[in-house]
């Protein structure tokens, strides 16, 4: 049985005063649809078996290089932040999934999946921490990991990632996403080639160790911490390393980790063309990294991912199976209530891409009819389809109005009277 953090009767109660409302609602958009060829009931099925996992390490009050400003009731570990992403899930709906950092994260797999268990909740990928020492180990990350230049740094972070695959085996995940922060400050610091000869090497003991049904993710990212060249910097290294590596090695795509303007979108498709698209970490960004709420800043980006997504699902490419993650940092916002609202924008962005014309969308191509083209993207995108998010929601067992009924539940003041503000930080980045 499951345990619940937020109670079931609060939910339903939630639910029946809104329940009217949200049928009639449903009722005209459906009718809306039906005269544009689509079956309400269609997507709201799809949305419904579409999940996102939330990060561990986005339930904690995250912060800035300047200053961390702590929220109330704070996870001290790992088994309250499990308990904080249960909630998510109660009220989404969407969010069953949860993907681990080690060794913020670390403790006894046992103990994991018996409190994921008891939650109905399950582990995604899990995430690998080289780019800062963890407290007494032997040799520092300070200039690099996996393609440091001495082999007992390399060795060491290679020990690491297999460590988490050991406990990820044990708890059911089916993933390593790697991101490393190795890079140089200063032009002529490292050498370019050589770098990334010892990162594929590292990373070739790592996908040696990989069990038979599981995937390696390389996540890549522009800059930060290192500020003149990253190794992994772009899409375009990180496909180096999954074809180098094999068939069990793929891409991950984080929205806020490209130059502003960066066509994402297209990126994905380049990724997904050639079987190399992993996954992704949704936030969004203004300027670089931001670990905003994803569909906060650019909703329409989302949307042209997601239609990235839905036409690879469309033309039914093979062994297609990208892993959706959230990637955020909460400074200002309940990280609970940002993470349920990314989970909704998230799914908000792959209902309004399964409302797209496909039909017509490839005919206005072949036709070089741009503005008509345009307009076949927007006509999906301009749909209000909160209705359908809500509903998909009630049926599965969350509520109409998440965020409102967590307001309600009172689950914050609850935690900040059990959860002592005893420690700075949720083990996350700050
Ligand atoms: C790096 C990153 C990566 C880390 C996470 C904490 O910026 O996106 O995914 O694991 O942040
Ligand atoms: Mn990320
Ligand atoms: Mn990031």
């Amino acid at each position: 049985m499951t345990d619940h953090r937020i109670a079931p009767d609060l939910v339903a109660a939630h639910n029946q005063s809104r329940a009217a409302s949200q049928a009639a609602d449903y009722q005209a958009l459906g009718e809306h649809l039906s005269r544009r060829g689509i079956d309400i009931e269609t997507v709201t099925r799809k949305v419904s078996a579409f999940h996102v996992a939330v990060p561990s390490w986005g339930v904690g009050t995250g912060g800035t290089r300047f200053a961390r400003f702590p929220g109330i009731g704070e996870p001290r570990g790992i088994f309250d932040k499990l308990a904080d992403c249960a909630v998510i899930n109660e009220l989404t709906r969407a969010t069953p999934g949860v993907s681990l950092h080690i060794p913020w994260d670390k403790a006894d797999p046992a103990e994991l999946l018996a409190a994921a268990e008891a939650y109905g909740l399950h582990f995604d990928a899990m995430n690998s921490n080289t780019f800062s020492d963890a407290e007494g180990q032997a040799l520092s990350y300070k200039f690099g990991s996996l393609s440091h230049a001495d082999a007992g740094t390399r060795a060491q972070a290679v020990e690491h990632n297999l460590d988490c695959i050991e406990i990820g085996h044990a708890i059911g995940s089916k993933a390593l996403t790697v991101w490393v922060g190795d890079g140089s400050n200063f032009p002529g610091q490292s050498h370019f080639t050589r770098s990334f000869e010892r990162y594929l090497a590292s990373m070739g003991d790592i996908y040696a160790a990989l069990p038979d049904d599981w995937r390696l993710f390389s996540e890549h990212k522009m800059y930060e911490p290192a500020f003149y060249s990253t190794v992994v910097q772009d899409w375009g290294t990180s496909y180096l390393i999954a074809s180098t590596l094999g068939p069990k090695a793929q891409c991950l795509v984080d929205l806020g980790h490209h130059a502003p303007n960066v066509n994402i979108e297209m990126i994905v498709a380049r990724l997904t063309q050639f079987g190399k698209l992993g996954g992704f970490h949704f936030n969004d960004s203004k300027y670089g990294d931001d670990d905003l709420d994803a569909g906060s800043v650019d909703p329409y980006r989302l949307f042209l991912v997601f239609n990235e997504l839905v036409d690879a699902e469309h033309h039914g490419i093979k062994d297609f199976d990208p892993a959706h993650m959230i990637d955020q940092s909460h400074n200002v916002t309940d990280p609970i209530e940002s993470l349920i609202s990314s989970a909704n924008e998230i799914r908000r962005a792959y209902a309004q891409a399964l409302l797209v014309d496909r039909e017509a969308l490839d005919g206005y191509q072949d036709d070089n009819d741009a503005l008509m083209a345009s307009d076949t993207l927007k006509r999906a995108f301009r749909t209000d389809v909160e209705t359908i998010l809500a509903e998909a929601r009630r049926r599965d067992g969350g509520a109409i109005d998440p965020i409102g009924a967590y307001r309600a539940s009172g689950y914050r003041k609850r935690i900040g009277a059990e959860r002592p503000a005893a420690r700075a930080g949720g083990g996350g980045i700050v």
